[in-house]
C-alpha cells in the first residue's frame, strides 16, 4: 500500500514515456561469460571500491532478467533504459563479436517488446574493455573508431527492433572521475590531461551517430547536466561558476549543439583543441538528448593552492533548509526546471527532444516490523521531481520521457553496495527482490498519468 497517496497527478504528454534505468556493469553479474572491462581491474584493486565490491555477481540480471522484466511490467513501464556491455558483445574491444553476447541482449529485448515495453539502450556506461584501456582507452582517438564498429555489431543484431539509442553515458562524469580525479575506473589522476576523454568521446558519439543514423535509428546522447549556482554575486564566484559550467555542462553540449567548444581559457594552456574535421562531425550529431538530473552545484571562487579555477562548496551547509539523501546530496527539486530553462536559453532551437534519463536518489533501508521498505523519503524524492517536471513540460520544455534511476538496488561504482538507489529492494546474498514503498506509488503514479 502507498504511504503517500498519488493524488492530484498532474497532466503529461500523450505518449510520455515512463521509465526505469539501470546499467550493465551495474545489474548484470555473469562476469565470467564476457570479455574483461575496466571496472573488472578497479574493482580488484584494494581500497578503491567499498567493502571490496565488485559487479562480478551484481544482481545477476544476466540470469534474473525474466523476473525483472515482470516487476517492469507490474509497474506499468512504457520504456526501459538499460546499457550495452561491450565486452560482452566484442570481448577485447575489437574484432569479432560473441554470439553468446548478442544472443543475451536479442533475448532481453525480445522480453521487453513481449511485456508492451520500449527497450533504450545505452551502448556505453563507462565499461570500456581492457584491452582499449590498455591501448590509451579514451585519451586515445582510435577509441572512437572502434566504439563506431561496436555500434555497427550492435545494430546489425538489434536494429530492427530497436528504433532510439543512446550512445554514450555521462561522459563528464567518466571523464572527470576515471580520468582527471581516478575515484572511477580506469583511476587514472591525470587532472586537466583529462580533457581529451572529453574530445574523444563527443567524436566517438559522432562516429556512432552516424552508423545509427544509416541504419535509420535515432542517436541521443545522455549528459549528466547540473545548474551551476555561484556561491554569491561576487565576480570572483561569479566566474568560478562560469569556468565550472563550461566544464561540466557546456564542453558537452556545445560542439553537439552549437558546432563550437565553450570558452575553456581559464583552465590555461594544457586545453586541447577540437579539429576542425572533427566538431563538423560532431556538430548536429544528437537527435536527442537524455539528461541525467541529481542536484545542482555551487561554484565559489578557488582557494589559495586550489589547482583548479573553481571550487565546490556543500550545497545544503550554503542553501537553508536543503535535505540530503543518503549520499549526502542535495535534493533541489527546483534544479531540475531550472536547469531545463538554461538549457532552453542557452540552446533555443538548437536544443533538440529531452529525456530525463535518470534521476533517483539512495536512502538506507529502515524496514518496519513487518519487513517492507517504506521508503518514504524516496516517494517525496519522486514526488518533488515529477511534479516539477510537468510544470517545465507546462512551460514549454520538450520532455519526452522519465527514467528513473533505478529499477533495482546495484552496483554503486565506488561505493560499492552501499548506496541503495531501487525501487525494489535486492537482498544480495539470495538475490531476492521486495519491491520498496516507491515502487508502489511510482505505479500508481503512472497509472494515474498515463493518460
Ligand atoms: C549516475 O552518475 C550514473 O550514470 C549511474 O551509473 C549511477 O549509478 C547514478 O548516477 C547514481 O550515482 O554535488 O557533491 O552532492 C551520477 C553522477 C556525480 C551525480 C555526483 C551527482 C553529486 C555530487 N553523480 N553528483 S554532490
Amino acid at each position: 500500500t502507498p504511504v503517500q497517496a498519488t493524488r492530484d497527478v498532474p497532466e503529461f504528454p500523450h505518449g510520455f514515456e515512463w521509465g526505469a534505468a539501470t546499467a550493465a556493469y551495474q545489474v548484470e553479474g555473469a562476469s565470467a561469460a564476457r570479455g574483461r572491462s575496466i571496472w573488472d581491474g578497479f574493482c580488484a584493486q584494494p581500497g578503491r571500491v567499498k567493502d571490496g565490491g565488485s559487479g562480478e555477481v551484481a544482481c545477476d540480471f544476466y540470469h534474473r532478467y525474466p523476473e525483472d522484466v515482470g516487476l517492469m511490467a507490474r509497474l506499468g513501464l512504457s520504456g526501459f533504459r538499460f546499457s550495452l556491455s561491450w565486452p560482452r558483445i566484442q570481448p577485447g574491444g575489437t574484432g569479432a563479436p560473441d554470439p553468446a553476447g548478442l544472443d543475451f541482449y536479442d533475448r532481453l529485448v525480445d522480453s521487453l517488446l513481449g511485456a508492451g515495453i520500449a527497450p533504450l539502450p545505452t551502448l556505453y556506461h563507462f565499461d570500456l574493455p581492457q584491452e582499449l584501456e590498455d591501448a590509451g582507452g579514451w585519451l586515445e582517438r582510435d577509441t572512437a573508431e572502434r566504439f563506431a564498429d561496436y555500434t555497427r555489431i550492435a545494430l546489425d543484431r538489434l536494429g530492427d527492433r530497436v528504433p532510439r539509442w543512446i550512445t554514450l553515458n555521462e561522459p563528464f562524469v567518466h571523464m572527470a572521475y576515471g580520468y582527471a580525479f581516478g575515484v572511477h575506473a580506469p583511476g587514472r589522476a591525470l587532472l586537466l590531461d583529462a580533457l581529451p576523454a572529453a574530445h574523444h568521446q563527443l567524436l566517438a558519439h559522432a562516429r556512432a551517430a552516424a552508423v545509427l543514423r544509416a541504419g535509420g535509428a535515432e542517436a541521443l546522447l545522455a549528459n549528466n547536466c547540473t545548474p551551476v549556482v555561484p556561491a554569491s554575486d561576487s565576480p570572483d564566484d561569479v566566474a568560478a561558476a562560469a569556468a565550472y559550467d563550461n566544464l561540466h555542462n557546456r564542453l558537452f553540449l556545445d560542439p553537439v549543439l552549437l558546432g563550437r567548444p565553450p570558452d575553456l581559457s581559464a583552465y590555461g594552456a594544457s586545453v586541447p583543441e577540437f579539429p576542425g574535421e572533427d566538431l563538423a562531425a560532431i556538430e548536429g550529431s544528437a537527435d536527442g538528448l537524455g539528461v541525467n538530473y541529481y542536484n545542482p552545484t555551487l561554484v565559489a571562487a578557488p582557494g589559495p593552492g586550489d589547482g583548479l579555477p573553481f571550487a565546490l562548496p556543500d550545497y545544503a551547509a550554503h542553501v537553508e533548509g536543503t535535505p540530503v539523501t543518503g549520499f549526502g546530496w542535495p535534493v533541489v527539486p527546483d534544479g531540475l526546471p531550472d536547469l531545463l530553462a538554461r538549457l532552453r536559453d542557452r540552446y533555443g532551437a538548437a536544443l533538440p527532444p529531452l529525456r530525463i534519463t535518470e534521476n533517483g536518489c539512495s536512502y538506507p533501508d529502515r524496514p518496519d516490523a513487518g519487513g517492507a521498505f517504506t521508503d518514504r523519503e524516496r516517494i517525496a524524492y519522486l514526488d518533488g521531481h515529477l511534479r516539477a517536471l510537468a510544470a517545465a513540460i507546462a512551460d514549454g520544455a520538450d520532455v519526452r520521457g522519465y527514467y528513473t534511476w533505478s529499477l533495482i538496488d546495484n552496483f554503486e561504482w565506488a561505493e560499492g553496495y552501499t548506496q541503495r538507489f531501487g525501487l525494489v529492494h535486492v537482498d544480495f546474498a539470495t538475490q531476492r527482490r521486495t519491491p520498496r514503498a516507491s515502487f508502489h506509488w511510482y505505479r500508481d503514479w503512472i497509472r494515474a498519468a498515463a493518460r
